[in-house]
């Protein structure tokens, strides 16, 4: 079930590469996201586990876009940081929570935000499946993650995730994480899910997005390393770019 969204077709389009800001992380969110656009990113995305209340939400999503080129999209941990501000959101359903909340129970809550206050967000929805790590993303979510080395589970939540009807699947590592999504659990994630797919979580480095963005993922994620290592992003991005290359 594809969205007619002009988001969701510009998605859906090659391999790009995003850039998280998490406004509880981040000192500075106009300079990093000054920098991310400079370095070349395809889209920003803001949000984070914890921290973030709504009031943040939009002072922040509303000074990124003013120096951001870039689609700006919400990237929720909570229903607390919805904000009418940015072009769409990422409506996630953790779908390997053991907890009933992280699945349907937050997204009854924040449909109903978004239908009565923030009617301009395009909504993305997104199977949102936590991988190894799964860092705190995955911990405060109550996520059963998906071993790095099961691949073949990997595709099962994204063979689930179509079958459903999501359009849109985001493998997530956990921001931080000690290793990325496996390589491996991307290609069969892949070959399972033909609308948009988006991994993220532990990439620090050109060799290492590459890697994954060779498997043709819609979007790779990066958050930290902006952060962290910021000379290392446009190396990031120029990755993503060489590997989408056919
Ligand atoms: C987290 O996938 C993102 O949701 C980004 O992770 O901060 O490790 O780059 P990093």
């Amino acid at each position: 079930m594809r969205q007619a969204g002009r988001l969701y077709e510009y998605l859906l389009e090659g391999v790009k590469h995003f850039t998280l800001i998490d406004p509880d992380k981040t000192a500075d969110p106009v300079r990093i996201a000054r920098l991310a656009v400079e370095a070349g990113t395809d889209g920003i995305l803001v949000g984070g586990s914890t921290g973030v209340c709504e009031s943040q939400m939009a002072e922040v999503v509303r000074d990124i876009k003013s120096v951001a080129s870039v689609p700006v999209i919400l990237f929720p941990g909570s229903v607390a940081q919805l904000t009418g501000e940015a072009d769409g959101v990422l409506f996630l359903s953790v779908l390997n929570s053991l907890d009933p909340y992280f699945i349907v129970g937050a997204q009854v809550q924040g449909a109903v935000l978004i239908a009565k206050r923030f009617k301009s967000l395009e909504v993305i929805s997104t199977a949102y499946v936590i991988v190894g790590d799964g860092g705190a993303a995955g911990f405060l979510s109550m996520a059963r993650p998906v071993p790095y080395e099961r691949p073949d589970i990997a595709a099962a939540y994204a063979l689930a995730a179509r079958y459903i009807g999501f359009s849109a699947l985001y493998l997530e590592a956990g921001s931080g994480a000690q290793r990325p999504v496996p390589p491996e659990a991307v290609r069969a994630a892949r070959e399972a899910f033909p609308r948009v797919l988006i991994v993220g979580g532990g990439i620090r480095s050109g060799e290492a997005a590459y890697s994954i963005a060779r498997e043709r993922p819609n979007v790779v994620v990066t958050g930290t390393i902006a952060e962290e290592r910021p000379e290392r992003l446009a190396e990031i991005v120029r990755a993503v770019k060489a590997a989408a290359r056919p």
